[in-house]
This record gives structure tokens, C-alpha cells and sequence, in this order.
């Protein structure tokens, strides 16, 4: 604001007469950024001799705030209307919440990248690129101490070798289970995706059945134990009309029994369940049961890389009370960090089967592969990169 004041005694001249001082904030770039835009009316004098001008002077509200000077002399009048006071109070209010959200950001900052005394200093940048894509401070750091073993003093300073090198380490923490494949000659292999709601579990098990079917040729069976949404049917109704599967809706375990014994000549079985909250303890137990009465080959949690380390774990910890054999994650198009990939992976010692990667069915789906995410890990922050790395 006081530099909008500037601008308008810089125009009109010191008799300016400020008729409106507002300020309001304005969608840039799509909606994604927000700029504060301050706005005066301004007049050369009040008798109406000159004709009132608008004056808007904008600036992002992240930027550098202005100094607040004190009024000098010829812009006494100026600032001494109840509008421009007003107006000038409302900047000096902004200015000073801007600031604060500054130190904020800086002192978080600070303590998210403080770099542990045992990570040498040259190996800090690559430290620093761990955090900032989320990796769990004890295993960033683990990382780089080991890493700082196997290397020699010399071989520090090369960034492609350091990379390569951390590139393994990260590969190393993250087991990778290899895609679904049916071992036995007879009977069909089944398989059953669990977690919570909305993570992807009909759309990722829709993904696995087209590309068992299309790709492979395979006979595959669908199965889905959520009965509590029609649209939840419906969606995969949809998708074993298109395949040509067989799809069964059961919600006890004699009829999960039977609709597995009724797609014996299948060679892969994909169960679907409802996605139970993590919370909800009644409902896990019922699907432990349900699961139990057909034991599964393989049981696959599903879980969104854009979900919360605290809210993945929590799912973890839930779901491995019905049984975990391996792990998925999904929206990886999504998640601006994929550091909790890796905390997850090496916390739980469970391995990682798939990722998905949008919402194509079934084209967005990755067998997991440690090299690829680490290199993602490795990659700076931000969507768009990961994105530009995924295709
Ligand atoms: N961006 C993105 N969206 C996905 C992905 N997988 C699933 N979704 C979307 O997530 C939403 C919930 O998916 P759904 O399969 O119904 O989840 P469920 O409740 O676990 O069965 C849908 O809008 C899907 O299109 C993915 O890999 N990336
Ligand atoms: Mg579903």
C-alpha cells in the first residue's frame, strides 16, 4: 500500500486527493497463484479539477515486504485522510503477517534440512534432496553415512558417482515383489486387494484384470466383497463386462467359497473389497474372516502415495492385523513427494508389487521397480517431475 501511495503522489503530485484505497487479492497464473492487488483512487485536486485516476499497484504476496517509512513532510496531507490512514494501517497489517508467515516457512525450514553433524558436509546437498522429498530423517541419514563409507574422499566430489552410488541405496531399502505370477498348474491363483477407501483399489484391480486378460490371455475371475455401494458394483461391473470376466458379488464366506469354487477353470482370481476405514476395528475383523475362509495366494494392501506417512501407517498397522503380503501404491501422478514410498516399504519390511500412475484403465500401472523410484527419490520435488519422469 505505501508504495501504491508513492506511485500516486508520484503521479498526481503532492495535492493528490485520495478518494478509494482497497486491497484484495486476485487468481494468477490458472488459479494457482494468488497476488495481492492494492488499489487507490486518486484525484489532482477535490474541487473535481482533475479527473480521478485509478492507481493499482500489484505485487505477490510472497515477495520482499516494503519498509514502512515514516511520512515525510509533503505526504503529511496525504496520509492524514481517515481513507488513507485506514488503508495505510491495512498494509502495515499485511505486511507484518507476511513477514510472519516468512519466518514461519524459514524456521521450518531450518529444522527440516538441519544437517545432522554426522553427515559431512559435501554429501549435505544429497541429504537435503532426501528430506525434501520426504524420506524419514534416520534413513536419509543412515543412507548417507553408508554411503560416505564406501566411498573415497576423492569420489565425493563426482556427482554422477555419488548419485549412482545412492541411487543402490535407496534400491536396496526398497524390495520390490515382481509382478503377479501363478505358479501352480492347477486351480486358479487368487489374489485379493484391501485398504482404505478411495485409495484405487476397484480402478488398480480393474488395471491387473485387463492386463491378465489382454495382455497375457489369461481366463481371469473377478470377485468383489463390496456390497455396501451399488456404484462400487456397477464400476466393476463395467469393467467384467468389457473383459469378458466373470464377475461374482458376495458378502458372506460360504458364498465367497462357492463363487471361488465356481471359477475353478480360471487361472487368476482378483478380489475386490470395500474399503474399510482403518478405524472401523469390526469391519476389519469381518473382512479377516471373509479373507480366511478362501486364503488367498497373495493378499495386496493398497495404499495412495498421496496419503499422509501418518494416516499410511496407521493403514499398515490396521490392515496387517487382516493379513499383508505385499504392497501398492497408487497416484503416484499425484503425490508431490515419494519419499513415503520408501519410509513405508523399509519400515514395514513388506515388498512392493505395483504403482499406479493416473486413472487410465489399464494402461496406468507399473510392476514396482526400485531403480525407477529411486531415481524419482533422487529427482527434485514438485509434480510435474515426476510426471515428465513417469513417461
Ligand atoms: N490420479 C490417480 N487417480 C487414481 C489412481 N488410481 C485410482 N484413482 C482414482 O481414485 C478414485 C478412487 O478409486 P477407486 O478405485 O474407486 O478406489 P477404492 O475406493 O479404493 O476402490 C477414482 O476417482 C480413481 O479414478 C491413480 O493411480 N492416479
Ligand atoms: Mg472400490
Amino acid at each position: 500500500m505505501s508504495a501504491a501511495l508513492a506511485e500516486v503522489k508520484q503521479e498526481l503530485g503532492p495535492g493528490a486527493v485520495i478518494l478509494q484505497a482497497r486491497s484484495f487479492k486476485k487468481n494468477r497464473w490458472l488459479g494457482l497463484r494468488r497476488q495481492e492487488v492494492f488499489e487507490i483512487t486518486a484525484g489532482r485536486d477535490a474541487r473535481g479539477a482533475a479527473r480521478p485516476q485509478r492507481q493499482p499497484a500489484a505485487r505477490p504476496a510472497a515477495a520482499m515486504p516494503m519498509p514502512v517509512k515514516p511520512a515525510a513532510e509533503p505526504q503529511r496531507h496525504l496520509l492524514e485522510s481517515p481513507v488513507a490512514q485506514n488503508a495505510a494501517m491495512n498494509g502495515i497489517f499485511q505486511e507484518v503477517s507476511g513477514l510472519k508467515t516468512m519466518l514461519q516457512e524459514l524456521v521450518v525450514n531450518i529444522n527440516r534440512t538441519k544437517c545432522p553433524p554426522q553427515i559431512p558436509e559435501e554429501l549435505y546437498a544429497y541429504y537435503s534432496q532426501l528430506i525434501e522429498n520426504q524420506v524419514a530423517e534416520g534413513l536419509a541419514s543412515d543412507m548417507i553415512k553408508t554411503l560416505q563409507k564406501q566411498m573415497r574422499p576423492e569420489h565425493i566430489r563426482q556427482a554422477d558417482f555419488v548419485r549412482s552410488k545412492l541411487a543402490e541405496q535407496i534400491e536396496k531399502h526398497l524390495p520390490a515383489a515382481g509382478p503377479i505370477v501363478r505358479t501352480k498348474t492347477s486351480g486358479p491363483h487368487v489374489v485379493a486387494l484391501i485398504g482404505p477407501t478411495g485409495v484405487g483399489k476397484t480402478t488398480t484391480l480393474a488395471k491387473l484384470a485387463a492386463n491378465l486378460k489382454l495382455r497375457e490371455k489369461r481366463r481371469v475371475g473377478l470377485i468383489t466383497l463390496d456390497t455396501y455401494r451399488i456404484a462400487a458394483i456397477d464400476q466393476l461391473k463395467k469393467y467384467a463386462d468389457i473383459l469378458g470376466s466373470p464377475l461374482r458379488v458376495v458378502s458372506t464366506s460360504e458364498d465367497l467359497v462357492a463363487a471361488v469354487r465356481s471359477m475353478q477353470d480360471c487361472e487368476y482370481i482378483l478380489i475386490d473389497t470395500a474399503g474399510r476405514s482403518p478405524k472401523d476395528a469390526l469391519k476389519l475383523s469381518e473382512l479377516k474372516g471373509l479373507l480366511a475362509a478362501v486364503n488367498p495366494d497373495e493378499v495386496h494392501l493398497v495404499l495412495s502415495s498421496t496419503s499422509s506417512q501418518k494416516c499410511v501407517e496407521l493403514a499398515i498397522t490396521k490392515f496387517g492385523e487382516v493379513r499383508v503380503d505385499k504392497i501398492i501404491f497408487t497416484k503416484l501422478d499425484e503425490a508431490a513427494h515419494v519419499g513415503v514410498v520408501l519410509n513405508v516399504i523399509h519400515k514395514v519390511n513388506k515388498t512392493l508389487s505395483y504403482v499406479t500412475t493416473g486413472q487410465n484403465v489399464p494402461d496406468d500401472i507399473e510392476v514396482g521397480e526400485p531403480r525407477r523410484l529411486a531415481q524419482l527419490i533422487l529427482a527434485q520435488p514438485g509434480r510435474q517431475l515426476i510426471m515428465e519422469k513417469l513417461q
